[in-house]
């Protein structure tokens, strides 16, 4: 497995589990840990073996604290775009990674690191997390695709109310506007996430890689649009060995043993 400066990549059995690893700032995303989740989950979408992946950070205190401000503040209007365009390309890739990406949330999460999760499949969080996007804060917007996905997320009064105001949440009131799933102990947060992701990679692997396409898909398409693409999928379920498992199984009262084909 590749080793990075700023990442720890581990797998365990189907799950591999990225931590963003620069303790000493607070896991701030700089231009090089963009390029190395980006190097990361391009792996880990080629790599059939990986079948999900939990995203956290390094230590006790941060989950990622935003964009590296040192960096950000060198800009010029023409380079912080590109670098927006990276950021957003990177998050992007991974929500369309294919397989489930669960963002377990230990601590601060704010601008680019509330970004990062936001295109996560789903969210949990540790008790002391505080989620949020400050960049008003500091005289600029998100640009990691907060804007966009936050709206998508919690609804348009919700997202504007945290944007425009930069103050974060706590992991209560991100679990009551459904920005995170569950909140658990810091010490829980891991093993449960896990054992939510081990769950999910119980089922039906096709089943379980088309529902989450035809979910994203279908949230950029008209409803009618998005019907018809969940019977196509629907259909195309019909053909595979495991819906024939799954259905026997069931009947004979035992656990399925899918095959992911
Ligand atoms: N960037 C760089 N360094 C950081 C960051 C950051 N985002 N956050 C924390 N650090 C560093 C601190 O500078 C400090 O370093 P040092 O010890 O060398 O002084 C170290 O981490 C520890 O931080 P603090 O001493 O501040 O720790 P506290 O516990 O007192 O405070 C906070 C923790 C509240 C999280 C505080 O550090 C903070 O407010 N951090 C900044 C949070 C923030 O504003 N994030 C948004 C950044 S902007 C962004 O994410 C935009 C994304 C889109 C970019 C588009 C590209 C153009």
């Amino acid at each position: 497995m590749a080793t990075y400066e700023n990442l720890l990549v581990e797998q365990s059995g189907a799950v591999l589990t990225v931590t963003v690893n620069r303790e000493k700032a607070l896991n701030a995303l700089n231009k090089q840990t963009l390029g190395e989740l980006r190097a990361a989950f391009t792996a880990a979408q080629a790599d059939p073996t990986v079948r999900g992946v939990l995203v956290t950070g390094a230590g006790p205190k941060a989950f990622v604290a935003g964009a590296d401000i040192r960096e950000l503040k060198e800009n010029t209007p023409l380079s912080a775009k590109h670098i927006a365009r990276v950021g957003q390309e990177l998050f992007s890739f991974i929500e369309r990674l294919g397989k489930p990406v669960i963002a377990a949330i230990n601590g601060f999460c704010l601008g680019g690191g509330l970004e990062l999760a936001s295109a996560c499949t789903f969210r949990t969080a540790s008790k002391n997390a505080l989620l949020g996007l400050p960049e008003v804060k500091l005289g600029v917007i998100p640009g990691y695709g907060g804007t966009q996905r936050l709206p998508r997320l919690v609804g348009i009064g919700r997202a504007t109310e945290l944007i425009l105001t930069g103050e974060p949440i706590g992991a209560d009131e991100a679990h009551r506007i459904g920005l995170v799933n569950h909140v658990f102990e810091p010490a829980e947060l891991l093993p449960k996430t896990r054992a939510i992701l081990d769950k999910i990679l119980e089922r039906g692997p096709v089943a379980v890689r088309f529902a989450l396409e035809v979910c994203y898909r279908g949230m950029d398409m008209p409803l009618d649009e998005g019907l018809n693409a969940e019977s196509n999928l629907f259909g195309l379920l019909c053909t595979t060995s495991d819906m024939r498992e799954g259905m026997a199984a069931f009947l004979e009262k035992r656990p399925a043993q899918f095959k992911g084909e």
